[in-house]
């Protein structure tokens, strides 16, 4: 399996996160790729390889997800951000007021000139700190991401679009989860502008891929599935619930599969054959997993119990579906473990393919 890494990571380092009225470390940090990274060299799996798109390929692959006023705000967002005041050079960029969706209750057609205004309207929380280093990062995750899914367009069984910050918390026009471009529905679209008329996302991650859900919610072509804690107690706690089946055209085309805080790995596999039997009745030529390790036992803001050695059978039940697969890395906060569990999962399908 080919792994695409992004150069740019580290460029995007919040420092605190806002949770329950305090600011408190971030724990999306820079650390956690680097031991997935560490742990690939350890235990090799093919090749290491930086994405070489055009700047032109990236733009078209990001703007078949994301709105082009979206695009935009992101790309000016920390020269904005420093231009109301140069103190805040020092500083994460954090929303502090957002639009309800109510359209009686505010207008989110006028984008505000401020600024701060601004960071509101295109996210939906004060956890994901925007940073110097955010869209050049995020532009180089999404990159990883179109380089993995040409790969497996062009034959290979299955590639890793290894980066950070994840994605699969981002909408088509909104950041949050410490998420700003959604690497999983790029790769998922670009699988489909290839030939692939249809396209399966199999969430893994603890929390509900909300902005997958959304970005493909009324299309036939992309099923989406998640295993997720249940979003009446985890986050994202707005969506991600069972009776979410798609909507028009997409009616029947997502899948949910909630959990409670504090499930084990039986019930957890057993949820993971249920989504792969959606994914084989749908008839998926192609399978994209947004893979996050913060189902692990010892993640400090998640509520599963998947200990380090079920990964492998996590990968081994994935490869079972016997489609070409790209592979997005998304949550997993154990940084010191979230290597050997990465690592563990791709070995698992990689040992298990046919
Ligand atoms: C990609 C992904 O996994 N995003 C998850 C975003 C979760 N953000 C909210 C987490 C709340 C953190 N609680 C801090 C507890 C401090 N002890
Ligand atoms: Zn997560």
């Amino acid at each position: 399996m080919q792994t695409f890494h992004n150069p740019h990571h580290a460029g995007h380092a919040g420092q605190q996160e806002m949770f329950r009225g305090r600011m408190v470390p971030c724990h999306e940090v820079p650390a956690r790729l680097d031991y997935v990274l560490a742990e690939l060299q350890r235990r090799p799996l093919g090749a290491l390889d930086v994405p070489t798109l055009s700047d032109a390929a990236l733009d078209e692959g990001i703007g078949r997800v994301h709105s082009a006023r979206y695009l935009a705000f992101l790309a000016s967002a920390w020269t904005e951000w420093v231009a109301m005041d140069p103190a805040n050079a020092q500083r994460d960029a954090l929303p502090s007021v957002w639009p309800l969706g109510n359209p009686h209750a505010f207008r989110r057609d006028v984008p505000p000139a401020n600024f701060a205004a601004r960071l509101g309207l295109f996210s939906f929380d004060s956890g994901s700190p925007l940073t110097a280093g955010t869209w050049a990062a995020a532009r180089g995750g999404a990159a990883c991401a179109l380089a993995a899914a040409a790969a497996v367009a062009s034959g290979a069984r299955s590639a890793f679009a290894l980066t950070r910050p994840p994605g699969h918390h981002a909408g088509a026009d909104f950041l949050g989860g410490y998420c700003f471009l959604n690497n999983a529905a790029i790769a998922a679209q670009a699988l489909r502008d290839a030939g692939h008329a249809r396209v399966a996302v199999l969430d893994v991650d603890y929390h509900h891929g909300n902005g997958t859900q959304t970005i493909f919610y009324e299309r036939a072509d992309v099923l989406t599935v998640s295993i997720h804690g249940d979003p009446v107690t985890e986050y994202p706690f707005f969506l991600g619930h069972a009776d979410e089946r798609g909507a028009g055209a997409g009616a029947g085309f997502n899948l949910n599969l909630p959990l409670p805080r504090g499930s084990g790995v039986a019930v957890w596999r057993a949820q993971l054959d249920q989504a792969l039997q959606a994914v084989s009745d749908f008839g998926a030529q192609a399978l994209v997993v947004p893979m996050g390790l913060d189902t692990f036992e010892g993640d400090p803001i998640s509520g599963f119990t998947l200990r380090s050695e079920d990964y492998f059978a996590v990968g081994a039940a994935l490869a079972s579906a016997r489609l070409p697969t790209v592979f997005t890395f998304e949550g997993g906060y154990a940084v010191a473990e979230v290597g050997t569990n990465a690592v563990n999962l791709l070995e698992g399908f990689q040992r298990a393919c046919p």
